[in-house]
């Protein structure tokens, strides 16, 4: 039996509940429990702070954990192996200094002060670059910090930047990209990893389906070269003759963004019966 520790609540606990629901896993959401058994899949579900689960991971409690990988960066004194990017929880670690100071460039921080909840990212950015400055450490409303004198510029997580914006500062370098990652125990034992692929397996299936669409268009047989070259395919192009001699079906998987823009330049060659459909899973 796995034992998987997710954040209680916040901002990553329902997606991490998504992903293994998608993934075919069910697991009882009651997250007031510290433990949830799945009842189709061999793991057990530890609800913590995504300040713990570095370390619980680290330690072999919990053999697996979701967490974003600024976390991971910064309670790397619990070094845990990291297995895959979720691309869930987006976000990026950054500098950011009031909007009306000029900025210089990084010399600016040398000798300056800067608010924040991720000291050990920050030290060892700074170290790197040959800056020294004051690190101040704060458990939250870092973006406070500057407007109450108590730093000369902040290091936090930014997403869409609006809270930056609402508190008169500017964003001035990026330090770290995140995103929730699948953490594993070090050296974790071999039957236990057997369980580990497979679920890995799944979320790669769940992560490589989203934002993709099931597209059929049907061609003249002389213009099937050029339609393949506007749908691109995963492998081999999938191509099924059709009733009407001199017509093909082809299916491919398109990016949904790129939806349109492909019927278009299709049916400018002469494609017929666009079909999108979405697409429940693609098992690789
Ligand atoms: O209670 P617990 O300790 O478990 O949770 P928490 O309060 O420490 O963390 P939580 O739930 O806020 O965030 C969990 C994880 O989500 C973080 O560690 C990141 O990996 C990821 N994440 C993604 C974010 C954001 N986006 C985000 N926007 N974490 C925090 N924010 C905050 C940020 O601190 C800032 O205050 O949102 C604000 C900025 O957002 P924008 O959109 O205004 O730029
Ligand atoms: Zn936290």
């Amino acid at each position: 039996m796995l034992r998987i520790a997710l954040q209680s609540k916040g901002r990553l606990n329902e997606k991490s509940l998504e992903l293994l629901r998608e993934a075919g896993i069910s697991v009882e959401e009651n997250n007031r429990k510290l433990l949830a058994r799945s009842s189709n899949f061999p793991i057990e579900v530890l609800y913590l702070r995504d300040d713990d689960i570095p370390q619980t991971v680290s330690c072999g409690i919990a053999d697996l954990g979701i967490v974003g990988y600024n976390e991971v960066m910064e309670r790397s004194s619990h070094p845990v192996e990291v297995l895959q990017h979720l691309e869930f929880g987006k976000c990026r670690l950054s500098l950011a200094i009031p909007k009306y100071v000029e900025y210089p460039g990084l010399e600016f921080f040398n000798g300056r002060k800067v608010a924040t909840s991720y000291p050990g990212i920050l030290k060892s950015y700074f170290d790197g670059k040959g800056i020294v400055c004051e690190i101040r450490e704060i458990a939250g409303s870092v973006e406070v910090s500057p407007s109450i004198g108590l730093a000369d510029g902040i290091f936090d997580i930014v997403s869409s930047g609006s809270t930056l914006v609402r508190n008169g500062l500017a964003e001035v370098e990026t330090v770290l990209e995140s995103d929730a990652v699948l953490v594993v125990t070090p050296g974790l034992e071999e039957e236990k990893m057997r369980t580990v692929r497979t679920l890995m397996s799944r979320f790669t299936s769940v992560i490589s389906s989203r934002g993709k669409k099931y597209m059929l268009v049907n061609v003249p047989n002389g213009k099937i070269e050029e339609a393949l070259k506007i749908i691109p395919s995963m492998k081999s192009p999938t191509l099924l003759p059709l009733a009407d001699k001199g017509w093909s079906a082809i299916h491919a998987v398109v990016d949904e963004s790129e939806v349109w823009e492909k019927a278009d330049r299709l049916k400018q060659i002469g494609a017929e019966d666009i079909l999108i459909l979405s697409m429940e899973k693609l098992i690789i």
